[in-house]
């Protein structure tokens, strides 16, 4: 009896133990299959999830990048900060190359793009490949067009510079280095004229028959036309024909012809013309003189001591003298232009009669080697056909495709 408390307590210690035992048993296993379960979503989610920032941290930027650049930001952002920048490069090139003066210019070059310029267009035709020989044919051309030794040598020498640091892969780039060299002689600054007061005198110089009177007339033709007041000096004395000239033009413009009698002192004449452009508020004075070549010192001291008288006349004056060239006499022309710079200070050239010569390149001659800029050329006789020369619309005219040529292609 003695044991019975005893006995209950083993008892019950055995049942609470059964007890404990079955249920931690059944804990255990429900835990361990829903960590396993659990485990497995929430441990691979962090693992999908890391390498998933991880692509989209890259995808994101390549994605949302092309997606924003080809719509519409960057596309506007770049098209709105490019205006100025398109505008401003491409807003140069028009005033320079203007397609009614280049299809005007074209025309009246007609006989030299069909010449020097035919020929040298010849040499590259239904070519691609450089021909080593092809140097050679460009020099005879030149020469033969009237670029003169000098310059022919000087583009030549370029070219093979080129050619032999590979820079010109075909005949296509070479034609656009030769035409890139053009446009680099011609582009000879203009001299800024230091003009304080009116009116604007030029003083015409050049050897007889090169067309500086008509020259003188067509440029009093286009200031009367901008709404300028001209007077003209018959500044050729020796010939009274070159006077009645000069009146003729005079009378078509409504310029005064201040003139001498025959036989007068050109520079007196000149003189008397200055201060009478002065007196009477004229806008320009152009000054036409004479050319002969009897001795070419004369005409040379002659013209200078008419420069000389002008300036007594007008402090800074004569502002422009412009040595007129006649194209058509090729070589010639550059010998005489040497001269004339020589002997006085020139501010521009006049190359006349460009409409009759196949071998305009002698403009590229003397250009190159006077370094005195073209300033208008002759392309007939009338008075529309002076130009101003834009040595990018010239070069065009000549190297450019006809506009047939451009229509085909
Ligand atoms: N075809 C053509 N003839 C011209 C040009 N400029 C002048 N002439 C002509 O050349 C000749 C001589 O011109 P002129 O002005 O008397 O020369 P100057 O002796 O230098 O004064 C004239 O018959 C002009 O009509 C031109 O650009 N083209
Ligand atoms: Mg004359």
């Amino acid at each position: 009896m003695d044991n019975l408390p005893i006995v209950i307590g083993v008892v019950v210690v055995v049942a609470v133990l059964a007890y404990f035992l079955f249920f931690r048993k059944k804990a255990l296993p429900e835990p361990a299959p829903k960590t396993p379960e659990s485990a497995p979503t929430p441990a691979p989610a962090p693992k999908a999830e890391a390498p998933a920032p991880k692509k989209p941290e890259v995808s994101a930027p390549v994605a949302p990048t092309p997606s924003v650049e080809a719509p519409p930001p960057p596309e506007a952002a770049a098209a709105e900060e490019s205006v100025p920048e398109i505008v401003a490069p491409s807003a140069e090139p028009p005033p320079v190359v203007s397609k009614k003066d280049v299809a005007g210019l074209r025309k009246g070059l007609a006989a030299t793009r069909g010449g020097f310029m035919a020929r040298l267009k010849a040499i590259f035709t239904g070519k691609k490949e450089i021909d080593p020989a092809i140097l050679e044919q460009l020099e005879e051309v030149m020469l033969t067009s009237d670029v003169g030794v000098k310059t022919t040598q000087a583009i030549l020498e370029r070219l093979r510079d080129r050619m032999n640091k590979s820079e010109l892969a075909d005949t296509d780039a070479v034609w656009a280095a030769l035409r890139a060299e053009a446009t680099r002689i011609l582009s000879v600054p203009v001299p800024t004229a230091k003009r304080t007061s009116k009116p604007l005198v030029v003083l015409m110089v050049g050897v007889n028959g090169v067309g500086k009177t008509t020259t003188i007339g067509k440029l009093a033709t286009k200031w009367n036309a901008d709404g300028k007041s001209v007077m003209l000096a018959a500044g050729d004395t020796f010939r009274a024909a070159a006077v009645q000239q000069l009146e003729v033009w005079g009378k078509r413009v409504g310029a005064e012809v201040v003139k001498g009698k025959e036989g007068a002192d050109p520079g007196a004449v000149a003189f008397e013309a200055t201060k009478k452009s002065v007196d009477g508020q004229a806008d320009v004075l152009l000054v036409d003189t004479a050319g002969r070549l009897h001795t070419k010192v004369n005409l040379m001291d002659e013209i200078k001591k008419v420069k000389k008288t002008i300036g007594k006349a007008l402090d800074g004056a004569p502002h422009e003298t412009l040595l007129v060239i006649d194209a058509t006499t090729g070589q010639n022309a550059l010998t005489q232009a040497a001269l004339f710079k020589e002997a006085l200070e020139l501010t521009g050239l006049i190359l006349t009669k460009l409409d009759g010569t196949a071998k305009g390149g002698v403009v590229l001659g003397v250009c190159d080697e006077l370094k005195v800029p073209v300033r208008y050329i002759g392309l007939g006789e009338r008075a529309e056909d002076l130009r101003e020369f834009v040595a990018a619309d010239f070069v065009e005219a000549l190297f450019g495709k006809d506009d047939d040529e451009a229509a085909a292609a």
